[in-house]
Order: C-alpha cells, then sequence, then structure tokens
C-alpha cells in the first residue's frame, strides 16, 4: 500500500515539476555554507526541490522541519533558501549532498533521487504529513518563491505552515517551539517578541538609566525585515528601551542592503547612510534578514569606530563570568570564533577575562556545534553574527539552585539575573533583536556608553580581499581554516610575507557563498595591514591560478 501511494505520489511530483516549476538552468548549483543562494529568477525549481526535500527530513526525523528564503546581505535581486533542522540547527551536513542531488537532477530523474533518499534513511512513514514551517525575507522575490516551496510540500503530501514575512531567527525560533511542543515558547510571532521583552524588562527593572548608560539606540534596518519587526518589539518594550528606527523602506525599493546594514558597515568600516551623524551616539545596524548586528559611534572628529562580533562577544562572555561566580555554581563557559576574530579579541579572552577560547571553521553550523560542547557557550562571527546557548543540564542547575533556598542574597539575585537573561536569548540561532537587547542589558547593568565599552581593547588594524581565480576548490586549509594546505607551496610564502610585519597574521580560504578567495590580514598598523593582504593576495594569485588584474602592492 505504502508503495502504490509512493509511486502515486511521485508522479504528482513530477507532474507538479514538468508544469509549475520545470528546472530552466543547465549549469549545477550547490548547497553551500548558508543553503543555495543565487538571482532569484534562477531559483523556483531549487525552491519547490526544497520543499519536497524538508518533507521526506521531516519524516526521517519525526520532527518539524523549517525551510527559510532570504538571501541576507546580499543585494536586492538575489535571493536563497536554507533548511532547518528541528534544533534550530542548520541542515545537517549530511544531507546537504542530499540538498545539492536533488536541485540539480532533471526534472524526469527527479523519482529517482527522492526514491533513492527514501532508500538511503529507511524512510517508511511516508504517508505520514510533517509540518514544514516556511517563512521568507522582504524581497520582492520571496513571494512567488514561497508559493513554490509550499507547493514542493503540498505535491510530497507535507502540512506547509507559512509565517510569510519573518526573520531568519523568528523561523528558527518556531521550529524549536513546535519540536519543544512550546516548552522553548509560543510558536507565533506575539509569543516571540513576548518573550524577549517580558525577560528585558525584568532585567532592567524600573530604572531605565545607569550611570553613563542612557537608554536609547538608532537602529538601522537595512530597509529589510528587521526593520519590519522591530516596530512589533518596540511596542512590547514599552519605553524602557527607546530604539530610534532609520533604513526602513522596505518592501520593492530597491534599497535593501544598499549602502546601510550590519554586512556594508562591517566590511567597509563605514557609518551607514541614513542615520544622523551625532557624535557618540550608540548605533546599531542589522543585516537583511536580521540575523547579525554590529554597533558602531562617530566621534567628536566624525572618526568611525567599530564595535563588531568580536566585541559583542567579549562583552557576553565578560558578564556571564562575572554573573556566574556570583551565583557560586559551577558551569563551564566557553567561547567559540572563527579564524577573522580580531587577534586583539582573542588576546583579551584568553588573558583577561580568561575564558576559554575555541576556533573552528567560518559558518554557524561550525560555531553553533562547537558552542553546544559547553555548558554556557558564546559564538560570535567577527561579521556580527553569534548568540549564547545553555546545556538543559546547565538551566535545570540553576533553577535548581534558586529553588534549594540555600543561597545568599548576592548568590540568589545573580542566579535570577541569570534565569531571566537566558529568556532574553534566542538559543536556536545568531538573532539580531535579540542580542542587541542582551547588549543593552549588560551596558545598562554595568552603567556603561559606547566608548566605555570599547575601552576594553584595541583592536588590530585588519583587511579583507578578494582573488578571483580559474578554480577557487584549488584552495584547501586546515586548522581551522588558519593553515592553508594546497596549493603546495602557498603556505610556506604565507608564513615567509607574514614574518615580515609586527603582530601580523593573515590566511586565505575559499568563500563558501561566492566565486571569490578571501584575504584575511592583521598588523600592527594600518600601512603594514594593507602591505601585508596585498602580498598575500599576489600570492594567492600567482599560486592559485588568478584571473584578471593581479593585486597590487601598495608603496
Ligand atoms: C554565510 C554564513 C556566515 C558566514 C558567511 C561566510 C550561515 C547561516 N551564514 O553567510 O556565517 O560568515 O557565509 O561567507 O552559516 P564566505 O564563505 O563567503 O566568506
Ligand atoms: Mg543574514
Amino acid at each position: 500500500m505504502a508503495n502504490i501511494n509512493n509511486k502515486l505520489r511521485c508522479r504528482t511530483v513530477y507532474a507538479f515539476a514538468r508544469e509549475m516549476y520545470p528546472k530552466t538552468i543547465k549549469h549545477d548549483i550547490s548547497y553551500g555554507t548558508a543553503g543555495f543562494r543565487t538571482r532569484a529568477t534562477d531559483l523556483s525549481y531549487v525552491m519547490y526541490r526544497m520543499g519536497l526535500l524538508a518533507v521526506l527530513r521531516a519524516r526521517y526525523k519525526n520532527a518539524v522541519i523549517g525551510v527559510m528564503i532570504t538571501a541576507s546581505h546580499n543585494p536586492e535581486p538575489d535571493n536563497g533558501v536554507k533548511l532547518v533542522d528541528p534544533m534550530g540547527e542548520m541542515l545537517e551536513q549530511s544531507w546537504e549532498k542530499w540538498a545539492t542531488k536533488i536541485a540539480n537532477v532533471t526534472d524526469d530523474k527527479l523519482e529517482n533521487v527522492i526514491n533513492d533518499i527514501i532508500a538511503e534513511y529507511n524512510i517508511e512513514n511516508m504517508n505520514d504529513r510533517p509540518e514544514i514551517v516556511i517563512g521568507k525575507d522582504t524581497r520582492p522575490s520571496s513571494l512567488h518563491l514561497s508559493k513554490a516551496v509550499i507547493d514542493g510540500v503540498l505535491a510530497m503530501g507535507g502540512k506547509p505552515v507559512d509565517y510569510g514575512i519573518v526573520t531568519t531567527p523568528q523561523l528558527h525560533y518556531f521550529v524549536v517551539c513546535k519540536n519543544t511542543r512550546r516548552a522553548y515558547g509560543q510558536p507565533t510571532e506575539d509569543g516571540y517578541y513576548k518573550k524577549l521583552t517580558n525577560a528585558f524588562k525584568k532585567v532592567r527593572g524600573q530604572n531605565f538609566n545607569n550611570g553613563n548608560y542612557v537608554n536609547r539606540v538608532l537602529y538601522d534596518g537595512a530597509n529589510g525585515v528587521g526593520a519590519k519587526k522591530i516596530k512589533y518589539l518596540k511596542e512590547g518594550l514599552e519605553g524602557s528601551l527607546i530604539v530610534d528606527m532609520y533604513n526602513d523602506e522596505i518592501i520593492g525599493s530597491g534599497k535593501l542592503n544598499y549602502l546601510c546594514g550590519a554586512d556594508f558597515v562591517k566590511s567597509q568600516q563605514k557609518f551607514p547612510t541614513g542615520l544622523p551623524q551625532d557624535p557618540n551616539v550608540r548605533c546599531c545596524s542589522v543585516d537583511g534578514d536580521a540575523d547579525r548586528i554590529v554597533y558602531y559611534y562617530l566621534d567628536e572628529n566624525k572618526k568611525f569606530h567599530l564595535m563588531d562580533g568580536d566585541r559583542i562577544a567579549t562583552l557576553i562572555a565578560g558578564f556571564l563570568k562575572e554573573v556566574l561566580e556570583k551565583t557560586g555554581i559551577s558551569l563551564k563557559l566557553g567561547l567559540v570564533q572563527t579564524a577573522y576574530a580580531n587577534g586583539a579579541s582573542t588576546d583579551y579572552i584568553t588573558n583577561e577575562l580568561k575564558v576559554p577560547v575555541a576556533c573552528v571553521p567560518t559558518g554557524v553550523k561550525h560555531l553553533h556545534h562547537k558552542a553546544l560542547s559547553y555548558d554556557i557557550g558564546v559564538y560570535f562571527e567577527a561579521n556580527g553574527h553569534g548568540t549564547v546557548v545553555f546545556k538543559n543540564s546547565a538551566k535545570e542547575k540553576l533553577r535548581t539552585a534558586l529553588e534549594t533556598n540555600n543561597l545568599s542574597d548576592e548568590q540568589k539575585h545573580a542566579t535570577e539575573r541569570l534565569i531571566n537573561i537566558i529568556d532574553i536569548i534566542n538559543e536556536t540561532v545568531g538573532d539580531a533583536i535579540s542580542d542587541m537587547l542582551l547588549v543593552e542589558t549588560i551596558l545598562h547593568y554595568r552603567g556603561w556608553d559606547i566608548k566605555d565599552w570599547e575601552k576594553a581593547y584595541t583592536d588590530l588594524p585588519n583587511k579583507l580581499l578578494k582573488v578571483t581565480v580559474q578554480d577557487r576548490t584549488v584552495i584547501t586549509t586546515t586548522d581551522a581554516e588558519r593553515k592553508c594546505v594546497t596549493p603546495e607551496g602557498l603556505q610556506a610564502e604565507i608564513d615567509a610575507i607574514v614574518a615580515k610585519y609586527p603582530k601580523g597574521r593573515s590566511f586565505v580560504r575559499p568563500s563558501g557563498t561566492e566565486d571569490v578567495v578571501r584575504v584575511y590580514a592583521e598588523a600592527s598598523t594600518s600601512q603594514d595591514c594593507d602591505k601585508l593582504a596585498a602580498e598575500v593576495a599576489k600570492k594567492v594569485f600567482e599560486l592559485a591560478g588568478g584571473t584578471g588584474n593581479p593585486p597590487e602592492i601598495p608603496q
């Protein structure tokens, strides 16, 4: 019976594919660091097929799976799609190859790939109707692309639950709420805002300001979903935090991420367009799907100061360490970074904060996974994507300590504070909105303005360059991308160049989202840093088959 149903289902899948979502693109695409990402016009059939795959994955895991349609910080004409696993993680790596396979097969072979997946994972419950939670960003193309995902889910016999326009982290949150039978929270937008804002207001108390801290922040919504959603959050905050919003031209303005947003601010190291340039005022920018955030300000001389993901991570880790010590409860705290973390931040964490720090390859899946190995794991990429994850056993330990009533007043207050703070955090994935509330909570607790925050350490000047090569896969790396294995001889050349510059550090890696090789460099002065980056880029160009003009070395 199941077999007959299966055959019928596959026929429907094929009929739909042929009539509505034929595969029009000949070249292959691959499920990269953050799913598929390309021009929106090339994505309809990919979306349809991701709907199919999500249902298979949901049946295999016996759980709700998420599908998010977004191209994050990329330009408005692009789009993308990624699958969200049951506990909010990125799609398990071993399934990425199936995503790539099902996306690239011809329409008439679609049925074969589906049957291969069913056979490989022994999926027997083909008549189950699992829920697939679907969300999209504000890109004009997202509307019809989400219809394609929904059709894929229906063709495969799943139940699409369309959340409409939501941030990527909201979608992760809904998936986890559903899979924990609401233990994590209510799977609604309202439930999300209430969870975050109630916890925030509880921790903040009646004194909205403290010392140098003023409860007002300028917020750059990147003309995307982060702008749309902050309006609802503001209602819940009830004046405890004043969020002045800019760059909120949302749908179809063509301005999404244009000269604004977290990626622009971090990669250009520039103040975004659209915000008033008042000196020493705390500002933050989110990206196009609101899973990244950076802070910054302009000083009296209009000099730009960036507080990126490394700064946010150190602020959070330092705070958690202090509060944890006050609770008297022993829990293992750790911080996870990537090779892009500024060397000064790593020194500060190791030598001043004395918190263990781990380095993993780029991409949220690696950071999240490593962070789960600590009782309390803080993870951040320098680009502003990150969060804090707490082991269930750690949460339980805190709650039990509070219930047993053996704590001193100080221990009790610290434990209560920590428990409330867990609810400010979206543990399911990095979340710009939740991270903003956490940063604001810590600055308020410390009585700091943004300049006080900046005093912790001084960033080493750093630079990011791109080199275009014939085939970027010729570059392979090891040691969390810090050392390059091939092409042979390249690492030795990099080592020799780096040795010439005080505090020099540089590494190269193939991008997971663009057809380029990325070069990172840092050194004690910006002149040295520029030279170091260019010298390394030139070596990459020479040894890895560069195309176009070779990089120039500044004199
Ligand atoms: C993706 C990743 C991000 C990473 C970036 C690196 C997720 C959800 N996003 O956007 O974490 O920093 O890729 O891009 O994993 P790159 O490989 O092009 O340098
Ligand atoms: Mg993003």
